[in-house]
């Protein structure tokens, strides 16, 4: 079995601080070459550990509440072993969807003491319908797809039934409140990207001026400050979230910037859709224009030699940087051939995909990259998974190197939040959902497709992987 180096407290320990031997080393993970089951199995541990009754939180003490784009991740990889979690996950959030059609990016559990988050629900001031205390911000609307997943692991119509409609709100909010004149989407404040501190957020924030935060951060009781954003950007961040709450949440302050993964996302929700309209006996040619139409907007305007770039909303101009964010279109299935290959070259090229294995979540061979701070430089588990899928059917080759990456990482390291792209040291918290459900997800896909289990030397003394169905039983009984 796969044991911790730190296993992090349960149940009331929310508030104790974390172990400060923070880092994994791969000593600390003696049965590493447990193989592809072992993974399986101590995944769903993770995911059995984290979940809160109706939902799942990413990680015990640094995130614990519900979060918008990491429950639909971990819907993807419940799907795999305990379809009726994936369903709920993705119910419980949608309860908190705003009658504007908005689906927050934190929902925040009542029974978890005032203080254990920065910024917490005092700070965001508003509840859902429901009477859940909620941010006012959004995440990448990336629930549709998930949903689709869920349904294909496991087929139920009356949930379809059931989110369809929620799913289609949620595309309208940010239609009517976020699309520009070119027909892209903007973002108003780095967290709605969920790539919070990437440098390709350092130009538009530094229009914005900082305020002293006076209070205290509580991730930093969590994560080495190397690790996470600085208090800079925090009191940027707290600056423009204040300035939207104080309208209301209708009018953004100093950031609206147009990024690709978030346009992507909204994208594939419409190809989505497109498949669960039809699955409901809905028309479905809609949302297949609408995914038509702004993936030709994003080609018409974010895209550059071979990378797709987020745009300043503000100034119009082009951010060219070396995010992965990206490579994220790869995502779209109408995607044109000739960009999706450009894609995968730049892949290769500046993301060094064939020298790492996995997916740096910043360019190794720029000045801002860092490998171990947040999201300016480290693979992230989701980041890899959108760019595996996007990669699958166009480029099974580079799939299976991403895929491999994927598991080596959390076999190296555990369960981490990211990984050093080159060493695949771990960072950030233990523990954490998302790495737990897509590395499941991928296991299971391989088992499915009746591939060699990713994970080289790894899956090489594993031998066969074991079904991911059973492991439910294992665990949950
Ligand atoms: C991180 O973001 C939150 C703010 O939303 C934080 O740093 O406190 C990001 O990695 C984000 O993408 C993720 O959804 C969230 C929870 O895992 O943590």
């Amino acid at each position: 079995m796969i044991s911790h180096p730190a296993a992090p407290p349960r149940g009331g320990d929310l508030l104790a601080p974390a172990p400060r031997q923070d880092r994994s080393s791969p000593a600390a993970w003696p049965d590493r070459a447990g193989g592809p089951r072992e993974l399986s199995r101590e995944a769903v541990r993770v995911l059995v550990a984290n979940w809160d009754g109706s939902y799942t939180v990413p990680s015990r003490r640094l995130y614990p509440h519900q979060w918008s784009w990491d429950s639909a991740f971990i819907a993807i990889g419940n799907a795999r072993w305990a379809p009726r979690r994936a369903r709920q996950e993705l119910l419980t959030l949608f309860g908190a969807q705003w009658r504007d059609g908005r689906v927050p990016h934190i929902v925040f559990n009542p029974s978890v003491p005032a203080g254990s988050y920065f910024p917490g629900p005092d700070f965001w001031g508003v509840r859902a319908p429901c009477g859940a205390a909620t941010s006012g911000i959004v995440q990448p609307p990336v629930h549709a797809p998930a949903a689709w997943q869920v349904h294909l692991a496991d087929p139920d119509p009356a949930f379809l039934r059931r989110i369809y409609p929620r799913l289609v709100a949620q595309q309208r909010f940010l239609r009517e409140a976020r699309r520009s004149a070119e027909g892209l989407l903007s973002i108003v404040h780095p967290w709605e990207s969920g790539m919070d501190n990437s440098p390709a957020w350092d130009a538009p924030l530094a229009a914005v001026r900082p305020d002293p935060l006076g209070v205290s951060r509580r991730d930093l009781a969590h994560v080495d400050p190397g690790e996470r954003p600085t208090d800079r950007d925090y009191e940027r961040y707290t600056v423009l979230a204040r300035a939207y709450r104080d309208t209301g949440y209708r009018r953004p302050g100093a950031f609206a910037v147009q990024d690709p993964l978030f346009n992507a996302a909204y994208g594939a929700a419409e190809s989505a859709l497109a498949k669960i309209a039809a699955a409901c006996g809905l028309d479905p040619a809609p949302h297949h224009r609408e995914a038509a139409a702004i993936t030709a907007a994003m080609v018409e305007h974010l895209y550059a030699d071979g990378l797709f770039h987020a745009r300043d909303a503000l100034t119009g101009r082009l951010i060219r940087s070396g995010s992965a964010a990206g490579l994220t279109p790869l995502i779209l299935p109408g995607l044109p051939h000739e960009i999706a290959d450009a894609l995968a070259a730049t892949a290769l090229d500046r993301f060094e995909l064939e020298r790492r294995g996995t997916v740096p979540s910043f360019a190794p061979a720029t000045p801002e990259f860092d490998p171990a701070r947040y999201w300016r430089g480290p693979s992230w588990i989701n980041l890899s998974w959108l760019v595996w899928h996007g990669l699958r059917r166009r480029r099974p080759d580079l799939a299976a190197l991403v895929a491999d990456g994927m598991v080596r990482a959390v076999a190296h390291a555990g369960f981490r939040e990211y990984f050093d792209p080159a060493t695949l040291e771990g960072h950030g918290c233990h523990d954490f959902s998302w790495s737990a459900a897509l590395v499941t997800d991928v296991l299971a896909q391989h088992r499915l497709e009746g591939l060699a289990p990713p994970g080289g030397e790894v899956a090489q003394q594993a031998g066969r992987l074991g079904e991911v169905h059973d492991i439910s039983d294992h665990v949950l009984t």
